[in-house]
């Protein structure tokens, strides 16, 4: 049995009148539904630090027994870059040559196709890897739980602060992505879950018209 946490009391959390949480919970709608993804960058800089802090902010997420099993690996090395866009391409030709006709239907309105420019235009890559299993200092293995949902929650958290920090992102999921794991020299025991792409929008970038689906359609409520 693992031995007690001890307990504090909370800090760090306000009880706020209604007015102030529907104000609230109504200007973070506002901002995120202000996200779109963008597959067109500006090749501009964006310092470290602000990915590091976006980075941090994932951190902060809820886990499955806050075992935290997540990795992110952030890249603006050209030649990395570069490597990742010719394995990401290769498997990007094989996907868009064998897909299933369904699921090339589905994505042709988006108008994707297996060229990548953007991960070698954008300054940022980052890697999401999710750590199967942890290891112990002696080597031992150590469970992870609901890796699945935890590093999920950790990757919206990490996409919603960049895009708070002012940051367009996209998230690239090339299929299969063992590539990364190798590229970027990760232990076995990670899985290579996404990739945010990030940056400025290029100025004359493009996005598709789509619609979210409203409130009725998304939620129930009962009581
Ligand atoms: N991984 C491919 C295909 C792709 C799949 C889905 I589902 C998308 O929403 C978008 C793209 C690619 O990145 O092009």
């Amino acid at each position: 049995m693992g031995t007690p946490f001890p307990h504090v009391p909370l800090t760090g959390w306000t009880a706020r009148s209604p007015e102030e949480l529907l104000a609230r919970a109504r200007a973070m709608r506002e901002e995120l539904q202000q996200r779109r993804t963008v597959r067109d960058f500006a090749p501009t800089p964006v310092p470290r630090e602000v990915i590091e802090e976006a980075i941090r902010a994932a951190g902060t997420a809820p886990s499955g027994a806050n075992r935290q099993p997540w990795h992110f690996v952030a890249v603006s090395d050209p030649e990395t870059k570069r490597q990742i866009r010719e394995a990401a391409e290769a498997e990007e030709r094989e996907f868009y040559a064998t897909a299933p006709a369904e699921w090339l239907g589905a994505l042709a309105p988006l108008g994707t196709n297996p060229e990548k420019p953007f991960l070698e235009i954008a300054p940022w890559l980052i890697a999401v890897f999710q750590e199967r299993h942890g290891e112990a200092p002696d080597g031992s293995r150590i469970m992870n739980y609901y890796v699945q949902e935890s590093v999920g929650i950790a990757s919206g958290m990490l996409i919603a602060t960049l895009h708070h920090a002012g940051l367009a992102t996209l998230t690239h999921t090339p299929s299969p992505m063992a590539f990364l794991g190798k590229i970027l020299g990760r232990p076995a025991r990670e899985r290579a879950m996404m990739l945010i792409v990030t940056g400025y929008a290029a100025p004359d970038a493009m996005v598709p018209v789509i619609a979210k689906k409203g409130l009725a359609e998304i939620a129930t409520f009962v009581g």
